[in-house]
């Protein structure tokens, strides 16, 4: 029997501290702070994302990343299955289950909230069941556009991102006359496919989607109008953590700066974004990133000086 889960009064009758016999609070979406930008930390569950390096391919490496990032701070850890890098292979949704939901029960029962990073419905679901509470979809509801239902149904957050094509398609669709333009019309059209099924204003969360079919100076672009992306009206949320256009930029001798030294560009990103009122970021090395929304939120704060 695990004592720590055990319903207050009903652990062994020896145990020299009670309080621990308590069930941790379910984390709720409700309950995230309001007053600044919040941190995801990032956990692939994967043995091939460009990112990460499939550092935390096995369930046991998985959770103490996730463990780390929740007690370092983070207000909400996003667990995903399936690479998204270009190129990269589809696994089943068995095998993404799989990975996903012993990860997810754990940190849910440390008392951590948890997204699911899935494009597959079934995936989302069997996340939310495990505990998850926000389902981020990086596909923009392409691949499977019954999530809209489970999103309607569910009345769980959903993150839809900008994105065109599929993994192994999208570098060629990369083409675009005014980006920001285009990327707020077509999230428009994704939005009235959610409002249709029956998905509030409130549950949708805007992500630009940055590096999905997007090319290093769109992605700049982007960055550089997030005021149009707000004015859909929408909670916005910014995913550019150890991206490529930040290895390009960070470029030393004709060489691309490799995905783990683009965390201090990151956390660059990160005060911008806080700044500019974003609602999220979306990062691997969540320390700096908090700090970075700190600062952010101070210098937004009205001057107290004479
Ligand atoms: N980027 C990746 C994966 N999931 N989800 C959202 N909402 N936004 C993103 O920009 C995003 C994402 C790219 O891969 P990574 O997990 O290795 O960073």
């Amino acid at each position: 029997m695990d004592s720590l889960a055990a319903a207050p009064g009903t652990g062994p009758a020896t145990s020299p501290l009670p309080i621990l016999r308590k069930p941790r609070p379910v984390a709720r979406f409700e309950d995230l702070p309001t007053d600044r930008t919040l941190v995801m930390g990032i956990v692939n569950v994967t043995p091939d994302s460009f990112s990460d390096g499939g550092k935390h391919a096995t369930a046991d490496t998985a959770i103490a990343a996730g463990l780390r990032m929740f007690y370092a701070g983070a207000d909400i850890i996003d667990v995903g299955g399936e690479s998204t890098r270009p190129g990269a292979e589809d696994v089943s949704p068995e095998v993404e289950q799989q990975r996903v939901i012993p990860v997810i029960e754990a940190l849910v029962k440390a008392g951590a909230l948890v997204s699911i990073d899935t494009v597959r419905a079934s995936t989302a679901a069997a996340a939310l069941k495990a505990g998850a509470a926000i389902i981020n979809d990086v596909s923009g509801l392409t691949i499977e556009p019954e999530m809209a239902e489970l999103v309607a149904s569910s009345k769980a957050p959903y993150i839809l991102t900008h994105r065109r094509g599929d993994a192994r398609t999208m570098n060629s669709l990369a083409e675009y006359k005014d980006v920001a333009g285009e990327v707020v019309a077509e999230l428009v059209g994704v939005r009235d496919k959610l409002y249709a099924a029956g998905v509030s204003q409130e549950q949708i969360i805007i992500d630009p989607g940055l590096g999905f079919a997007k090319n290093d100076a769109q992605n700049w672009e982007l960055l550089q109008n997030l005021d149009q992306l707000e004015s859909l009206g929408h909670r916005i949320l910014v995913g550019a953590s150890r991206k490529r256009f930040l290895g390009t930029l960070l470029t030393v001798a004709g060489k691309s700066a490799a995905p783990q030294e683009r965390d201090a560009a990151t956390a660059a990103i990160t005060a911008i974004s806080a700044y500019r009122g974003a609602w999220a970021v979306r990062v691997h090395d969540v320390g700096p990133s908090l700090d970075a929304v700190k600062v952010a939120a101070r210098m937004a704060a009205p001057r107290t000086s004479q």
